[in-house]
This record gives structure tokens, C-alpha cells and sequence, in this order.
């Protein structure tokens, strides 16, 4: 059989597999059929929240299981990042699109020494789409960096993210530093990443820990809800 008699048109799959076929095209770093695919599934009707949560994150969360052992190693796996990315970029402006007006503001960066960025990339966009401003200071960001932010962009949110166990303790030195310079209760603090859980958070002194994207928009309403309440009162 030619090659070309094995490709695969995937505008002729139907959703299921489709869904099927872009994990593993993710898995396999596919950029542009990542494109094309997130693409189809829009054109279909799908809303970007269902492409981004049921063919995206959940073809990373294999790409992950596969990393962690030692199946896939970071060449390969920078390849499905980058091809997560792409779709991402896709679905950005559409998550943004709900008009709807400005709650609230957040500076949201990784900390120092981790360069993951997908995960706070895809709260910076939800948390967009659901009408925060977001100040988003990339990855690696130091005590100084964040504290430069916070006095520059006054936002009522600061969130921190961490994928590494090694960089997780890093956002104590943050709040550590905001509760030196008396300042901790000027900001509400959220923190997540994949290797911390609600007693971490706890334990640094975080206002919560949001378990992904969706949960820290909700908490960011929350306590947005709350400070406004607190204003009247
Ligand atoms: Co890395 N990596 N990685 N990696 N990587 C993990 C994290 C790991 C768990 C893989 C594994 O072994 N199973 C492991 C950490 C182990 C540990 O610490 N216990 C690991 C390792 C070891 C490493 C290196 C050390 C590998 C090496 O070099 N030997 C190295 C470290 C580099 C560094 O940072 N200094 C490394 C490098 C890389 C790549 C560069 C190849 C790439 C990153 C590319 C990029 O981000 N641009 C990468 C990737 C992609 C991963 C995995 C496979 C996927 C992470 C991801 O994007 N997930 C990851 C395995 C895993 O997590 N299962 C792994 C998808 C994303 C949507 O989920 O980031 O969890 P997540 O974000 C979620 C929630 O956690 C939450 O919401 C998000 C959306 O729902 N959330 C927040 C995240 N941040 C938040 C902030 C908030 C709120 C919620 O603030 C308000």
C-alpha cells in the first residue's frame, strides 16, 4: 500500500475517533494535525472548553502517565507540548470571547526553576475567558519578579504555579516575602500545579490550592465575591 493510501483524512473521522486519532497525534508531537483537528472539531460545533479538555488535556495526561515511566523522554515529550500549544493558540481568543466584563485582576507566573508552562498557560486563558484581567509573568519567576509585579499591576489575584516537587516550596518564599513586608492580606493567593494538594497549599499559607483551571476560576469568583462583600460591609 502507498503511503499516501495510509494516511489519514481526519475530516472524515467521526468525533469519537477523531478525539482518539489528535491524542494520538498529540502523543506523537503532530503539530499541525493538532491544528487541523481542534479546527474540525470547532467546525462541528464543539465549544472550545469540550476540545480543550477532552482531546487536549487529556492527550497530555497520557503523554504524562508515559514520562513518568520512562516510556517517553523531554524531546518527545517537548514535541506533544508544543503541539498541545498550537491548539491552545487555537482556542485561546474563543475561551476569551464570552464578553464578559472585568472581575477581577491576577498576576500569575511559574516559579523559579520551572520552566512548565502549559498548565498556568491554560489557567491564564480561563481565567481570561471568564473575565479576569491576567498579567501573566511567564515561567521561572523569582520572589523579586513577582514582587515587582504585585506593586506594578495591583492585582486583587496572585497565582503561582509548580509542576517540579523540588520548585513547589519556592511559593512559600513568595508569601513569606508578602508576609514580611506586611502586605499578605493585600492579595488573594492561589496557587496549583500537578504535584500539590489542598494541605500544601495550606501549610505555605495560600488563601486555597485549585486543583486545575476550572476550579481556580471558580475559586478566584469566590473570593472575588467575598472582597467585594467585604467592601460594602
Ligand atoms: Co516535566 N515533569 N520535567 N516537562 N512534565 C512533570 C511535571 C513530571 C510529573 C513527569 C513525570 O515524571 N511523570 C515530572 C515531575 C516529577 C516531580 O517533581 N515529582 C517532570 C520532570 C521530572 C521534568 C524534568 C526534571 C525532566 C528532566 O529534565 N529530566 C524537567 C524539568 C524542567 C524544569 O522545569 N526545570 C521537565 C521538563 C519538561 C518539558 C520541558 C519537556 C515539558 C514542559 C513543556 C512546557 O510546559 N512548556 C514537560 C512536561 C510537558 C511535563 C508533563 C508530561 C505534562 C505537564 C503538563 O503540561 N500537563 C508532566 C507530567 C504530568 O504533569 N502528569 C511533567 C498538562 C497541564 C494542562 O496540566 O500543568 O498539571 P498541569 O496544570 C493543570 C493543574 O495542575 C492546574 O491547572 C492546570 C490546568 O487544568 N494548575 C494551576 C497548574 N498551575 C496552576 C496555577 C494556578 C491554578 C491552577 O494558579 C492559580
Amino acid at each position: 500500500m502507498s503511503d499516501e493510501e495510509n494516511d489519514i483524512v481526519l475530516s472524515e473521522l467521526d468525533d469519537e475517533e477523531l478525539v482518539q486519532q489528535m491524542m494520538d497525534d498529540l502523543y506523537d508531537g503532530l503539530k499541525e494535525e493538532i491544528e487541523e483537528g481542534t479546527n474540525i472539531l470547532l467546525e462541528r460545533g464543539w465549544q472550545p472548553y469540550d476540545v480543550l479538555t477532552k482531546a487536549l488535556v487529556a492527550g497530555m495526561t497520557i503523554v504524562g502517565h508515559d514520562f513518568r515511566d520512562g516510556i517517553l523522554f523531554v524531546p518527545e515529550v517537548l514535541l506533544a507540548a508544543n503541539a498541545m500549544k498550537a491548539g491552545m493558540f487555537i482556542l485561546k481568543p474563543l475561551l476569551a470571547e464570552t464578553g464578559a466584563p472585568t472581575i477581577g485582576r491576577m498576576v500569575v507566573g511559574t516559579v523559579k526553576g520551572d520552566i512548565h508552562d502549559i498548565g498556568k498557560n491554560l489557567v491564564s486563558m480561563m481565567m481570561e475567558g471568564a473575565g479576569f484581567e491576567v498579567v501573566d509573568l511567564g515561567i521561572n519567576c523569582d520572589v523579586e519578579k513577582y514582587i515587582g509585579a504585585l506593586d506594578e499591576e495591583k492585582p486583587d489575584i496572585l497565582g503561582m504555579s509548580a509542576l517540579l516537587t523540588t520548585t513547589m516550596p519556592y511559593m512559600k518564599v513568595v508569601i513569606d516575602e508578602l508576609v514580611a513586608q506586611g502586605r499578605r492580606d493585600e492579595f488573594i493567593v492561589l496557587v496549583g500545579g500537578a504535584p500539590l494538594n489542598e494541605e500544601f497549599g495550606k501549610a505555605i499559607g495560600a488563601d486555597a490550592y485549585c486543583r486545575d483551571a476550572a476550579v481556580a476560576v471558580e475559586t478566584a469568583k469566590e473570593f472575588m465575591a467575598r472582597k467585594h462583600n467585604q467592601a460594602r460591609a
